[in-house]
C-alpha cells in the first residue's frame, strides 16, 4: 500500500476508492455528508479530502494530477464563497467533476452557484443544488451504475423506497385530514 492509500477513507476497507469527496475548507463537511453517507450506503468506496483551491493550490493539483492514477472514477468537490475548486480540478482531470455549492452567510450561496456553474466551454462540471450534496452523492453513484449493475440495483432499491414513503404519506394524509397530520408532524419534530 503506497502512503497516499493509507489516508483514504473507505467505506469498505476491501474496496479501494472509486469516488474522491474534496471541499475547500472543513467548514464544507456537513453539506458533503450526506453524499458521503449515501455512497457509504451503497458500499462504494470513498477517500475524503480538504482541499483548497487557495490556501493549498499545489496540494489540489497533486490530487488532481494522481486521481486517475489512484483509480477514482468520480470527483465531488464542495466549495463556498469564490468557489474555485470544481472548475480548477476538472481544469487538470477528464475524471467527471461534480461541484456542490455551498451555502454561504453573506450570499446564501448564490456566489458558490454562480463560481461553480458558471464554466467555460470546454471543462464542464456537473454542479447540483446550492447544499446539494446528497444528490452529488447519488450522481456520483448513478454514474458508476452505468458500468455495474450491483450499484444499479441499490440505487433503483433506494428510489423504490422513495417512492414507498411518499405513497404511505399520501394514504396517512387522506386518511386522518390536514390538520391532525400536520398535528403527528410538529409532534414528531419535538421528540
Ligand atoms: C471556501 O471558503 C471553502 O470552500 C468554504 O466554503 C469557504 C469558507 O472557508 P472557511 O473560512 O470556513 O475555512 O474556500
Amino acid at each position: 500500500m503506497n502512503p497516499e492509500q493509507k489516508i483514504l477513507t473507505s467505506a469498505n476497507a476491501e474496496t479501494l476508492p472509486s469516488v474522491a469527496v474534496v471541499m475547500g475548507s472543513d467548514s464544507d463537511l456537513e453539506t458533503l455528508k450526506p453524499g458521503i453517507e449515501v455512497l457509504s450506503r451503497f458500499g462504494i468506496g470513498t477517500e475524503v479530502r480538504i482541499l483548497s483551491a487557495h490556501r493549498t493550490p499545489m496540494e489540489m493539483v497533486a490530487f488532481a494530477n494522481n486521481a486517475k492514477a489512484k483509480g477514482l472514477k468520480v470527483i465531488i468537490a464542495g466549495a463556498g464563497g469564490a468557489a474555485h475548486l470544481p472548475g480548477m480540478i476538472a481544469s487538470l482531470t477528464s475524471i467527471p467533476v461534480i461541484g456542490v455549492p455551498v451555502k454561504t452567510k453573506s450570499l446564501s450561496g448564490i456566489d458558490s452557484m454562480y463560481s461553480i456553474l458558471q464554466m467555460p466551454s470546454g471543462i464542464p462540471v456537473a454542479t447540483v443544488a446550492i447544499g446539494g450534496g446528497l444528490n452529488a452523492g447519488l450522481l456520483a453513484a448513478q454514474i458508476l451504475a452505468s458500468a455495474d449493475s450491483e450499484i444499479e440495483s441499490k440505487i433503483d432499491a433506494y428510489r423504490h423506497s422513495l417512492n414507498k414513503e411518499v405513497i404511505s404519506k399520501d394514504k396517512k394524509l387522506v386518511e386522518i385530514g390536514t390538520k391532525e397530520y400536520l398535528n403527528q408532524m410538529k409532534g414528531s419534530k419535538v421528540n
